[in-house]
């Protein structure tokens, strides 16, 4: 690879958020309506996506039912990425490993929830992503990616 495709490659990957989503959110839209709302990941996909190139930011957006692909794709931006917004689904509840990985991030991590986990059953109420999270969203619904978006896209802009 030359010097420009290097640089040009590095400049890509530090406009580009990274949007994760855990298990069972590829049903999004399809089931519990009244907790999750009416939106596939697809349209969410297509507002982050609205956003992010609003502010010059390319999107990647990523689903999956496994923890050790969403680890993988952690590992893919955990440097020199524009940030990570994470729905780790149920293992946010669980998972040591996601925990361990986002730890060794050097980005800005935004953990989003689409429902408000607090006013859930409690063993919603704790979170190992929020360990390693720059912040917060939750209750927002799908919206609450939109914003998260936003904030990575913020917190680039304030950089010196
Ligand atoms: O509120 C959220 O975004 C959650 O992260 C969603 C997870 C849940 O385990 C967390 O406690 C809170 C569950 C995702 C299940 O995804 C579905 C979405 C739509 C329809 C069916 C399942």
């Amino acid at each position: 690879m030359t010097d420009t495709e290097t640089a040009t490659e590095t400049n890509l990957k530090t406009r580009t958020v990274l949007v994760l989503n855990g298990p069972n959110l590829n049903l999004l839209g399809q089931r519990q309506p009244e907790i999750y709302g009416a939106e596939t990941l697809s349209d969410v996909e297509a507002r982050c996506r609205t956003e992010a190139e609003a502010h010059g930011l390319t999107l990647a957006f990523h689903q999956s039912n496994a923890e050790h692909a969403l680890i993988d794709w952690i590992h893919a931006y955990r440097v020199g990425s524009a940030g990570i917004v994470i729905n780790a689904g149920a293992y946010t509840h669980t998972s040591i490993a996601i925990l361990d990985a986002l730890n060794t991030c050097e980005v800005p991590i935004v953990e989003c929830h689409i429902s408000n986990v607090h006013r859930r059953e409690a063993f919603r109420h704790h979170s190992y992503v929020s360990l390693a999270a720059t912040a917060v969203m939750a209750g927002f619904g799908t919206h609450g990616y939109v914003l998260a978006v936003r904030h990575l896209a913020h917190l680039r802009d304030a950089r010196p």
